[in-house]
């Protein structure tokens, strides 16, 4: 009887484990470690966790290190008393001796929010320069334990290499989310300030626990309301939440709030009553949120206002933000994602011929955010050329972790090889090893300013992301942002340990997905450096044909470029020349379409069909064959996750499932319509032993999904 009883309760008690695996957790599930030995050699060598640092953001270390223990650990972990006994976790800052002593042990000198973690006669010490820096070590010793990784010679040294580390959140005040595809955005205005969302606690560990220390809460097109007095007060009550967690809150500004708010007859940032408009609503703001880090701008682009409506330049926009912030601290993050009023003949070029005049002409607390690329976070693009062009100019990395143009939000697309590969490309800014991680890390041109910011992809989603790779992403970013030379290898074994467990076989198989998934996404939507050929407006699905919207720069067919004797960009000096925006070094692997790396080939030439390739084949075959690729990649991968059933629970083993199934419907798509158009300029049959198309253009011509999530609001 007491056996069966005994069962009964295991058996509720692992159903409910099941059940509450639902993603929820993100990375910090902090489960009980189910292998006795490892556990109990835990137990033994932690008993107490001893901070001496009296602050908010050391007491939320403390918080998370003794509830992160106790759990995975199954006996409570309390607070100790300095110098105490084995067992001890002592969280301290650095003074000169103790300095001497890491010195002594090899470490480098600790920098801001920079830890050094080490063991020593049964105790483990982590040390920091600041309380920031305290709560990102107990995280990571966190993580140690959760992987189930040997503590007793522990010798980690950690400094951030860039300052900020930043979500921006594309989320309207109406609680829908620009490109979000993961339900609508956390941040609920209309209760706010009163009602606290117990998830935005959550939110604060997630990013804090991988080293995000800002946030911009609003989209980057955006609304002036934020500004008065009752959103201030909501903003407020977030900043007063993340705060513990060293998070700073940015908001985004509409250029023209001073009218459309202030009831001023103009926004131009060269009149005196603009700038003190300016000046009041950020003192304004600094009373109700003491560390506020200022505003991000998107200005001048896709019909939001700014400072070029006045004459005005870029700069001197930013300036007037820069001068009113810069009493308190504050930062004006300029977004050089831009568009002129005019039709460029080559999209790409436009940012760079904007910006480079201006560098120099900045603030010392303006920082200029651009985008991994030049046209607009495609599955694949060659560098922004911005990067090392604007020495005296702090310049922010913008990358997208919402997959607008990779599947959204149904793709399992990990985007952490993206990141990296532009963040290892060569700019040859400064002769060779010039990568763009030194050009955002300051290295290169002695910047003190630095950044990264990635486009969220969180929502109300109850798993956060929606796709539960989605967090990959969101993590991968996070590791990123804090050090741009990492590896994705390392971050996908991380990721997939905390997530999963500790399993090899499902390591081997979610860092497989993580690792290869991109190249596939690119093969079956966007194959040898096509480009923006996705559906119209929402971006959702294939649209090579759009060819009728009110800008020439925002069609389809002004990127491919595709008649009847070839297809691609051609941006040499026979064409646009948007070549010569890069160094030398890096243009010169681009020039030439014998010898550029495929993955580039139509970004930068317009190639004959029938022109034979490096490969051998021709380009019209090359293409058919890279988008089979992709499309039998994706089923490959969907494939090996079926492997795991019964491996990890059933509720995060169906979601993904379920989204392989329509990666695979829609891989297919994307390659059939591709073909299907592209069929019509090239004339020439898809090699024997591919499959045919199911259908004919006009099919896929006609599919269309105006609901589609995420899209736009009118601008
Ligand atoms: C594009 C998006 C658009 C954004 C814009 C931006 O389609 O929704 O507003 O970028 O970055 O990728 O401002």
């Amino acid at each position: 009887m007491k056996f069966r009883k005994v069962l009964f309760v295991l058996v509720c008690l692992l159903t409910y484990s099941l059940q509450a695996e639902d993603g929820y957790r993100l990375w910090l599930r902090h489960d009980l470690i189910q292998n006795k030995a490892i556990r109990n050699a835990y137990a033994l060598a932690i008993s107490k966790v001893n901070c001496q640092v009296k602050d908010t953001i050391a007491s939320t270390a403390v918080k998370e290190l003794t509830g992160g223990l106790s759990k995975m650990l199954g006996k409570t972990i309390g607070l100790g008393k300095v110098n105490s006994i084995a067992g001890n976790i002592n969280l301290y800052l650095t003074t000169e001796s103790v300095a001497n002593l890491l010195s002594k042990k090899g470490f480098k000198p600790i920098q801001n929010e920079g830890y050094v973690i080490f063991s020593d006669k049964n105790q483990i010490h982590i040390v920091a320069k600041d309380s920031k820096g305290l709560l990102y070590g107990a995280y990571h010793f966190l993580r140690i334990i959760q992987q189930e990784k040997d503590i007793k010679k522990l010798n980690i040294q950690e400094n951030p290499h860039l300052q900020l580390r930043m979500l921006n959140h594309w989320d309207n005040l109406d609680r829908t989310v620009e490109r979000g595809y993961a339900g609508f955005s956390i941040w609920n205005w209309h209760e706010l300030p009163d009602f606290l969302d117990p998830r935005y606690v959550e939110y604060a560990r997630a990013n804090a626990s991988i080293g995000i220390n800002a946030t911009a809460l609003t989209n980057v097109n955006a609304n002036q309301l934020i500004f008065r007095a009752d959103y201030i007060e909501k903003a407020a009550a977030l900043a007063n939440i993340l705060r513990p967690y060293g998070i700073k809150v940015y908001l985004t500004a509409r250029f023209s709030s001073p009218k459309e708010l202030g009831g001023l007859p103009t926004a131009d940032p060269n009149d005196p009553a603009v700038k003190k408009w300016w000046e009041e609503k950020v003192k304004e703001i600094y009373k109700a949120i003491p560390d506020f880090g200022g505003f991000l701008v998107k200005a001048n682009s896709e019909g939001q206002p700014g400072p070029q409506e006045y004459g005005r330049t870029h700069a001197d926009g930013a300036n007037v933000l820069a001068d009113a912030l810069a009493p308190f601290g504050g930062n004006v993050i300029w977004r050089a994602f831009v568009y002129s009023n005019e039709e460029p003949v080559d999209r790409a070029k436009q940012a760079y011929n904007e910006f480079v005049p201006l560098d120099g002409q900045f603030r010392k607390n303006v920082m200029v955010q651009v985008k991994n690329g030049p046209v607009d976070f495609q599955p694949r693009e060659p560098i922004h050329p911005l990067f090392g062009a604007l020495p005296k100019t702090p310049i922010m990395m913008e990358f997208q972790i919402t997959k607008e143009y990779l599947g959204q939000g149904t793709h399992t697309v990990g985007l952490s090889n993206l990141f990296e590969e532009v963040l290892k490309t060569d700019t040859y800014a400064k002769g060779k090893g010039s990568l763009v991680a030194k050009v955002i890390d300051g290295t290169l041109d002695g910047q003190t300013l630095t950044g990264m910011a990635g486009v969220s992809n969180i929502g109300t989603a109850r798993n956060w992301t929606g796709n539960l790779f989605g967090q990959a992403d969101w993590y991968a970013f996070g590791k990123l942002a804090w050090n741009p030379y990492a590896n994705s290898d390392d971050i996908f074994e991380e990721w997939s340990n905390l997530t999963f467990g500790t399993s090899k076989k499902v390591q081997s198989v979610v860092t497989n997905i993580l690792d290869k998934s991109h190249e596939y996404c690119v093969q079956y939507m966007t194959p040898l450096g096509l480009h923006h050929i996705m559906a119209a407006n929402h971006h959702y699905g294939p649209g090579p044909w759009v060819s009728n919207m009110s800008r020439a720069d925002w069609t389809s067919v002004y990127y491919h470029k595709a008649d009847e004797k070839g297809v691609g960009f051609d941006r040499t000096e026979s064409g646009t020349n948007a070549l010569e925006q890069y160094y030398p070094g890096l243009a010169n692997q681009y020039r030439n379409k014998d010898s550029i790396d495929l993955k580039f080939l139509l970004w930068f030439h317009h190639v004959a069909w029938d022109h034979k390739l490096k490969t051998g084949k021709t380009l019209w075959d090359e293409l058919c064959y890279q988008y089979q690729e992709g499309v039998d990649g994706i089923n490959k991968l969907a494939d090996q996750w079926q492997s795991l059933k019964g491996q990890i629970d059933e509720e995060r083993f169906n979601q993904v499932t379920m989204h392989f199934n329509i990666q695979k419907k829609e891989a297919k798509w994307w390659r059939d319509s591709g073909l299907a158009y592209f069929q019509t300029f090239s004339k020439m049959e898809i090699p024997k032993d591919l499959p045919k198309l199911d259908h004919d253009l006009n099919y896929y011509k006609n599919i269309n999904h105006p609901m589609s999530p995420g899209i736009r609001p009118r601008w």
